[in-house]
């Protein structure tokens, strides 16, 4: 039994639930909130953090180990390159997404989603002026020059890289910032074509469900 601890809308946490929807696993999503102080929580979470992952009572938190983790258990259409140059670059792409990628796309979610409409507290303006300033158009030309014309970021298949990036533009999505295709062409048509997926889409679907209404 795999049980998967976290809400969906953190991008780590859809993370893995693409990668769980892409494996085709049976698993449960058991709601848990980022800093859940409780001594269960914290006993499986040594950071407090979403998401973490129960299978058949072992435990494991942190994505990026979650997802290979998966992988070996579940190799059938992995998400790891078998090249070592290209599964190196998948690997990249996914730190990079995990790191500068969040960080950019979470405050464009926290100012314009979350605390307005979850939490009543007004927009940081000058926060998300500075992020599409500055930091947004630094990640969007960078993954510009990556990306492919068609097919997947890396190799010729769906990896890792895939899915860490495009849960971040869901977060950008959920802070009313699309990827302008005059500036950047290729990635916006990458990420028009991720969207489309019926992987992203049945998951934001799932997301939309577990969410109250009218917040989403
Ligand atoms: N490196 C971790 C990062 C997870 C993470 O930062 N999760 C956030 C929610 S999106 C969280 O739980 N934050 C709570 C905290 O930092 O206390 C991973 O890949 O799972």
């Amino acid at each position: 039994m795999i049980k998967l601890y976290g809400v969906p809308l953190s991008p780590f946490a859809r993370k893995a639930l693409l990668v769980l929807d892409y494996k085709e696993l049976e698993y449960e999503n058991v709601p848990t909130f980022p800093g859940d102080e409780s001594p269960e929580f914290r006993a499986i979470s040594p950071l407090g953090k979403i998401p973490v992952l129960e299978h058949d009572g072992f435990t494991i938190p942190d994505t990026s180990i979650i997802c290979r983790y998966l992988d070996r258990i579940a190799p059938e259409k992995s998400i790891y390159p078998a090249d070592p140059q290209l599964e190196a670059r998948a690997g990249w792409l996914e730190e990079y997404a995990d790191s500068r990628l969040v960080e950019t796309c979470a405050v464009l979610f926290r100012e314009r989603m979350l605390n307005p409409k979850m939490f009543n507290r007004p927009t940081d303006e000058a926060a998300v002026q500075n992020i599409l300033d500055n930091a947004m158009p630094e990640c969007v030309a960078y993954l510009e020059s990556l990306a492919p014309e068609a097919g997947y970021l890396i190799g010729d298949s769906l990896s890792i890289a895939d899915i860490a990036i495009t849960t971040c533009f869901v977060q950008a999505r959920y802070g009313d910032f699309e990827v302008d295709g005059s500036v950047a062409p290729k990635l916006r048509s990458y990420l028009d074509r991720a969207f489309a997926a019926p992987l992203v889409t049945k998951r934001l679907e799932a997301e939309r469900a577990a969410m109250p209404p009218g917040l989403l």
